[in-house]
């Protein structure tokens, strides 16, 4: 292996007091936390396309990050030094999984077949990095948005010969992944969406984005792969409406096409504000449905309106996440897939190690104080008792049901009804934060 990283040592757990940027202070994999390591509960995963492919670029500035690995004109050449690197650093932070499109592994050449070539002489190094470093693919997924030709979408764009190449991708991506032993496969709708429906057939678009999970879900069948299917929900951007726009809206589509069974949800935390959601809400609606599989640990921010992906370094909101996490029974096969990337003025190599720590470090604290949320299940004990009207009388007979419009009308019709009780709301969020002091004390 090369050394891309040469003044970066293993990260290790230093605790709270240690001074040490390259070091975690909360995050300690070993840790036992309701007598189960915190690593184990956490499943991390690095993003191949931030960490390793992002130099920096954005709307006004051109890329500048130094990523040696990057620099080699031949695209096997290229693909092979940021697989080193990208080894190399996930071996160093000490992660267990890796995310990655298939073009961040291979670049696309002018034909599918000579892309397909290419990434058949990557695929046996980064097999070979695997092995070595016990470092294994969260989910592989397809990059359906970044070439031109994907321009109107890709299995809702208005050409068929687009569809087909499409498909014909994800064929090689589902290969790959099952190659890699990935634990499942995501659909982010990169451009399955619409800018205007002057132009648009919603209805013909919408089934043509069944046909062609219908057409992937046959082929995964024919090749054996077992792995997890989730659809990553986002409201908009690239495209003003994106079809997947939240866990709801997935859903809905999901049903209506005969698709559920075979999916569930890889819920990102900047693409739940996008949707004007709080990230737990995301996460308690697929929980809520059963549908609840990965997730992208990122962030937003609130005051820009667009998908900025932060590190995610707020405990509250780690705290929230994990607690919707642990009482899903945890998220394996899926796991904590960091989506994020450093801002443009942190631009040295060591923000690389200092974010994914920050990240990590604010999960290990999130994990805790969920733990506890759950040991001392305060808020359950609250939501049972706000619906205690409910569990008997009148309150279970409308949820056994049928029960009709009359006697619910004459059950309340002679009768004041009474203030329901305080929801207590200030009191509730008091007790959260005295909850997380207690952690990081
Ligand atoms: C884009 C996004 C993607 C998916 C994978 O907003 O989140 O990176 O996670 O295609
Ligand atoms: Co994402």
């Amino acid at each position: 292996m090369k050394d891309y990283f040469p003044n970066v040592e293993k990260i290790g757990f230093e605790g709270p007091d240690s001074d040490n940027p390259l070091a975690f202070r909360y995050y300690n994999p070993e840790e036992l936390i309701g007598g189960k390591k915190a690593g184990e509960q956490l499943r991390f995963a690095v993003a191949y396309w931030h960490t390793f492919c992002g130099e920096g670029r954005d709307m006004f500035g051109e890329p500048f990050f130094e990523r040696s690995w990057n620099r080699y004109a031949d695209p096997y050449d290229r693909s092979i030094a940021k697989a080193d690197a990208a080894f190399e650093f996930m071996s160093k932070l000490g992660v267990s999984y890796f995310c990655a499109h298939d073009r961040d592994l291979a670049p696309e050449l002018d034909t599918l077949r000579q892309t397909n070539a290419l990434m058949d002489r990557v695929i046996p190094h980064i097999q070979a990095l695997m092995k070595e470093t016990g470092i294994k693919l969260l989910w592989g997924t397809a990059n359906l948005f970044s070439s031109p030709k994907y321009l109107h979408g890709a299995a809702t764009s208005p050409d068929a010969k687009v569809f087909a190449y499409a498909a014909g991708q994800v064929k090689k991506a589902l290969e790959v992944t099952l190659a890699l032993g990935g634990e499942g496969y995501v659909f982010w709708g990169g451009r399955e969406g619409y800018e205007t429906l002057l132009n648009t057939d919603m209805k013909r678009e919408l089934d043509h984005l069944a046909a062609f999970y219908r057409i992937i879900l046959d082929y995964a069948r024919e090749i054996r792969f077992e792995g997890q299917f989730l659809i990553e929900p986002k409201p908009k951007e690239p495209t003003k409406h994106q079809y997947d726009f939240d866990a709801a809206h997935s859903l809905a589509f999901l049903q209506r096409y005969g698709l559920e069974p075979y999916f569930k949800f890889n819920i990102e935390a900047n693409h739940a504000t996008l949707a004007g959601h709080t990230f737990q809400h995301e996460l308690r609606y697929s929980r809520m449905v059963g549908k609840l599989g990965s997730v992208d640990a990122n962030m937003g921010d609130l005051l820009l309106g667009w998908d900025t992906d932060h590190f995610p370094t707020n405990m509250y909101d780690t705290m929230l996440a994990m607690y919707e996490i642990l009482l899903n029974g945890g998220l394996a096969p899926g796991g904590l897939n960091f989506d994020a990337h450093v801002r443009r003025g942190s631009y040295e190599k060591k923000d690389l190690f200092l974010s994914h720590i920050a990240a990590m470090d604010a999960f290990a604290i999130g994990l805790k104080a969920a733990k506890m949320m759950i040991e001392h299940p305060f808020l359950e004990r609250g939501i049972q008792e706000r619906y205690v009207s409910f569990d008997s009388g009148l309150g279970a007979e409308i949820e056994k049901g049928p029960v009709d419009i009359h006697s619910l009308e004459s059950a309340i019709i002679d009768t004041p009804i009474p203030l329901p009780a305080s929801g207590r709301q200030e009191w509730l969020e008091n007790y959260l934060n005295r909850l997380l002091l207690s952690v990081v004390r």
